[in-house]
């Protein structure tokens, strides 16, 4: 009877820990933005994020669309049903959850080499959490 009380106050802590560092990131997680432009550059072209943050997609003018180099997103009016090159004023999000840099470009003006191109690095936000307010 004592091990199992003792049992279940260890998974206890470790349960509202774990629960802690869900909702610490979930606290932080940020959403930023990439344009798409008219002169066929995305805005910023390189971006640095923190794991579980997301980023929204959108058309600032012209024929665009988002596709990752490996196609693991391909975003316009949104990422899922309607992602082909579209002039429409689109908007589109999603969040990063795998770490390390990914490329995308958008099909109308770039390929996976050249063209319109934009990078997205994704990193580990555990070594991070202390530092928040002098990050960029
Ligand atoms: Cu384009």
């Amino acid at each position: 009877m004592r091990a199992i009380c003792a049992f279940s106050a260890s998974a206890r802590r470790v349960a509202a820990a774990a629960f802690a560092l869900f909702t610490a990131n979930a606290a932080i997680a940020r959403t930023f933005e990439v344009v798409a432009n008219p002169d066929m550059t995305f805005t910023p072209a390189a971006l640095v994020i923190h794991q579980y943050d997301r980023v929204v997609f959108r058309n600032g003018g012209g024929l665009h669309n988002v596709v990752a180099d490996d196609n693991r997103f391909r975003c316009s009016v949104n990422c899922n049903t309607n992602t082909a090159p579209s002039s429409q004023a689109w908007s589109s999000g999603l969040q990063f959850t795998r770490l390390g840099s990914i490329g995308y470009f958008c099909e109308q003006h770039g390929d996976t080499t050249s063209g319109m191109r934009g990078l997205i690095t994704v990193i580990d936000r555990v070594f991070v959490d202390g530092f928040e307010a002098s990050s960029q």
